[in-house]
């Protein structure tokens, strides 16, 4: 039995899960509960990393703990195999994307498969095959006709050399081009945009449905991204002058959270996108190249254009007649201003400018109006020099004044306002401006639309079709999907598809004249936001599977992937009216970094290679070389620093248990954990010792098949007090290991629950607390531990229940299978004289310490009671015999 090794263990039952598969059985033909259980897929980049190690570790050992609690589980695995570095790879070495990515998939599906996990592979997917993009497609085109999908010009990053569009990876730090070392420039172009703001009230408040179920960071960020502030629009009447001399009057509507500096308002600024800016630049052709020159100036700009045209009035300087009629705006001062500053697309496009109360405000204010005085109307309580008067704020004193809302008051220059606090001053402004029909109450979030277009080759690629008289014109649906073209990748000159141009050339699908193709293809977030839909259909429409039940990845997708799949799902929510899509994941496990062991020279900062130090066993390492002693850190792993770990080598050395078992054990799922693989061999201890309990059960177990009895003959005289320990200890590790499980964050307890479990066979022997109590403790540890150690615990197993019995088709283990027996702590006490039944005395609490003392302690019980005492007094007791039960 000990004589099979751990690699042919992990050989054997490698093969039986490949024989085997589990696939999800479609709730129309299975009874079982169905359970949803997805890990983040990979980007096939070529090799899996410890960080893919674990994740599929814990989503395996979920999935697998849900199958023996009796669940129909979906265990699904794909690839997000769209994206740059294929193309990067297509441009340097000339390869085909499709080629390079199907190889790597090849190579990471083998490493994938050797660490035993139970996905389910006939529902593999990869999203760069036109079966899985057909799909993307199709949402592009509901959601296009939704009005959700969307084209305007966005800046982009531009090679001027290359003559190409750079994505952000691929310019470096110093802002130059990836490839042809240009300093890249920044470009409008037409981009399509989702437009994720219109579902931001949604995404924003169905967070508090994920409360509990999602970590508290991950809603945090989620909230801050999407950013929901509540103010006010507030209208400010415009005087412009045309052309003829004349003038007319119109509104810009701002948006501020902070109405109550609204007396101190020296000017109004627009965004560039602000459709005023639009329509003066057709007629001001300074305006003109003042907005087109706005890519080149640097970011954070405080330049800005003067409108001459126009003036503005505060709203809050109006006046009330007698009668209570508003009296028209009056002094038109205030100028209007075009700034990049100012965000399009965010509120309004439009502030009101503040330069004495806001710092954005006193910069452009500064840079404009340098002469200027700047107009203060808030003090801080207690502040002891309250500014009055416009006061000259000069380039030096860049002193400006941001008090926080609610323990600041109006000044002087507020009018009948002065003197309130500004939070009921806010409250009143509002009302007298909503009064007049100038202000409304408004949410803005901080959220941008989703600029989805890539000018890049290896994505889905857009379809619409443009054409001269219809303009952009979905593809029918008939004609899906688009297929990408075969090319040769150069990376220069424009978009790679507008290269392809017999693919571009196409017929109008309305009006059938000729036309050309889209040439973007979609950001590969897009691809990630609805594979988890795509895993969940069933054959049978009426079981979506979805919401995932739990969903486990990386920190690094806390913010984008989420909310884009989050609004892609409620997107269909609305359109299909089916309240599973609402929010896709029920609950989201985000698993910690894995660091590797890193050696850094302290003097020189050089990084060494494990083979260049000697390790001293838990104690400094050496430079070979050198014999400087060497810094020992735990740092994200990085080919630079030669602190990688290949995955599949580890899992060849130490076998598919103990590795899986390792990274569960060296940390919580949250948190980072620090890959040293010495302290493997505690894993493979334990292992072992598994494997000898196993052992010693196997006998018991062929005892019993051979003689049809367990030998009772051997039993222990206290067996039953110690097969009663045994239980108990059975049951806590019951309950803890399945409370890991429920929990996943606490993984790591599991296993130190196996261990003391473990242990504690170990300390005991069938001879103690009889061979049928052994056996089941021995298979309750082997099945506790078999999501964990799925390979060494079904080995086991096997041989003692024989090849037909399989453990992971065992039922998971309850609590209440273990009844712990009573073993009595109270005894009856029944007299005898000579012979002669006298008296019983009920219950009395045992109070011997050892043998010897029992003769005293029951004398002593008899002498107390009143009867016993004259039974005694009666006669000389010559003798007591002390007659005990067998189990006493
Ligand atoms: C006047 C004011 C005075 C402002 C003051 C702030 C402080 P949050 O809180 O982040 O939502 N704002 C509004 N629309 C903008 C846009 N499209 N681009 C750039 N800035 C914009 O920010 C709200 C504040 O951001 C608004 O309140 C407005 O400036 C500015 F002492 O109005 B405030
Ligand atoms: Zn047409």
């Amino acid at each position: 039995y000990g004589e099979i090794t751990i690699p042919e263990i992990d050989a054997k039952w490698l093969g039986r899960w490949e024989d085997t598969p589990r696939t999800f059985q479609s709730p129309s033909t299975s009874t079982k509960p169905p359970y949803y259980v997805l890990s983040m897929f990979p980007y096939p980049s070529g090799t899996l990393h410890m960080g893919h190690l674990r994740v599929y570790t814990i989503s395996d050992v979920v999935a697998r703990y849900k199958h023996m609690k009796g669940f129909n589980v979906l265990h699904p695995m794909g690839w997000d195999s769209f994206g740059l570095p294929a193309e990067n790879a297509a441009i340097e070495r000339g390869v085909d994307p499709a080629e390079w990515t199907d190889q790597n998939i090849e190579t990471m599906k083998t490493q994938l498969k050797r660490m035993g996990a139970r996905f389910d592979w006939s529902r593999e997917l990869r999203t760069s095959s036109p079966d899985f993009y057909s799909g993307t497609q199709k949402l592009f085109l509901e959601l296009y006709k939704e009005g959700l999908a969307y084209r305007a010009p966005a800046l982009v990053n531009w090679d001027p050399v290359d003559q190409t569009v750079l994505a952000n990876e691929q310019v470096a730090k110093d802002g130059t081009s990836w490839r042809s070392g240009a300093k890249v420039e920044q470009k409008y172009l037409e981009q399509w945009f989702f437009k994720i703001t219109r579902n931001a009230p949604f995404l924003r408040h169905s967070l508090e449905s994920l409360r509990g179920k999602w970590p508290d960071y991950v809603i945090r960020q989620q909230e801050n991204w999407i950013g929901e502030s509540s103010g006010s629009r507030v209208k400010f009447p415009l005087r412009i002058a045309d052309a003829d001399g004349s003038s007319h009057e119109d509104a810009l509507k701002i948006y501020t959270t902070r109405l109550d500096t609204i007396f101190g308002v020296q000017f109004l600024a627009l965004s560039v996108t602000h459709p005023l800016v639009q329509k003066f630049s057709e007629t001001d052709p300074e305006l003109k190249a003042f907005v087109d020159n706005i890519p080149n100036l640097p970011v954070g700009t405080k330049a800005g254009y003067l409108l001459s045209n126009v003036k503005a009035f505060n709203p809050i300087l109006q006046e009330t007649a007698e009668d209570g009629t508003l009296l028209p705006a009056g002094n038109f001062d205030l100028p209007v201003f075009v700034a990049p500053y100012v965000l399009g697309g965010l509120g309004t496009s439009a502030v009101m400018g503040v330069p004495a109360h806001d710092q954005r405000d006193f910069d452009f204010w500064q840079e404009n109006c340098p002469e200027q005085p700047v107009r203060f109307v808030i003090v801080q309580q207690g502040a002891k020099d309250r500014m009055v008067e416009p006061r000259v704020v000069t380039s030096t004193t860049n002193k400006i004044f941001a008090p926080g809302i609610t323990k600041s008051f109006l000044n002087e220059n507020c009018g009948q306002y002065a003197g309130l606090n500004c939070v009921v001053a806010h409250q009143q402004l509002f009302a007298t401006l909503k009064e007049r029909g100038m202000a409304l109450p408004s949410k803005r979030f901080r959220i941008r639309d989703w600029l989805i277009s890539r000018q890049r080759f290896w994505g889905t690629p857009i379809p619409i079709v443009h054409c001269g008289s219809c303009g952009s014109v979905p593809v029918k649906d008939e004609d899906l999907p688009v297929l990408l073209p075969k090319i040769t990748l150069t990376g220069k000159g424009g978009s790679p598809l507008k290269q392809a141009e017999e693919w571009v050339k196409t017929t109008c699908p309305k009006c059938g004249n000729p036309a050309e193709r889209d040439t973007d293809t979609m950001d590969t977030f897009v691809d990630s936001s609805w594979y988890f839909i795509r895993f969940g259909m069933d054959p049978d429409p009426k079981h979506n599977l979805m919401p995932v039940d739990i969903y486990i990845g990386g920190v690094e997708h806390a913010i984008l992937h989420l909310l884009y799949a989050r609004f892609i799902s409620n997107f269909l929510e609305k359109r299909t009216g089916d309240s599973r899509y609402l929010e896709p994941f029920r609950r989201l496990i985000t698993q910690g970094m894995v660091h590797g062991k890193t050696y850094q020279d302290p003097q020189t900062g050089k990084f060494l290679k494990p083979d260049e130090v000697d390790v001293i066993e838990g104690g400094p390492a050496f430079d070979k070389n050198t014999f400087v002693e060497v810094d020992i850190t735990y740092e994200k792993m990085s080919k630079s620093k030669y602190n990688g770990v290949d995955p599949t080598e580890c899992l060849n050395k130490h076998g598919l248990d103990a590795t899986r078992a390792h990274i569960l054990f060296q940390a919580p799922v949250a948190d980072i954990l620090d890959w040293d693989e010495a302290k493997i061999v505690g894993m493979q201890r334990w292992l072992a010792k598994v494997r000898t309990l196993a052992a010693r059960a196997e006998v018991e177990v062929e005892f019993h098949r051979t003689t049809g009895s367990y030998s009772k003959a051997i039993v222990a005289e206290d067996s039953d007090q110690a097969a009663s320990d045994l239980m108990r200890e059975l049951q806590s590790a019951v309950a803890g290991v399945t409370s890991s499980m429920e929990d996943v964050y606490s993984l790591n307890t599991a296993i130190s629950d196996l261990n003391i479990l473990t242990n504690y066979i170990h300390g005991i022997t069938p001879e103690l607390v009889g061979p049928e109590v052994y056996v089941l403790a021995v298979e309750t540890l082997l099945k506790l531990m078999s999501p964990i150690c799925p390979a060494i615990s079904a080995e086991c197993w096997e041989h003692m229940h024989g090849p037909r019995s399989l453990l992971e088709e065992q039922k998971w283990p309850e609590e209440e299978q273990f009844e712990v027996k009573e073993v009595k702590d109270s005894v009856d006490i029944i007299v005898h004289v000579n012979g002669k039944y006298k008296l019983t005395l009920r219950d009395q609490a045992i109070g011997w310490a050892d043998e010897y003392d029992v003769q005293e302690w029951v004398y002593d019980k008899v002498l107390e009671t009143e009867e016993g005492d004259r039974l005694l007094s009666e006669r000389e007791v010559k003798n007591v015999i002390i007659v005990r039960a067998k189990n006493l």
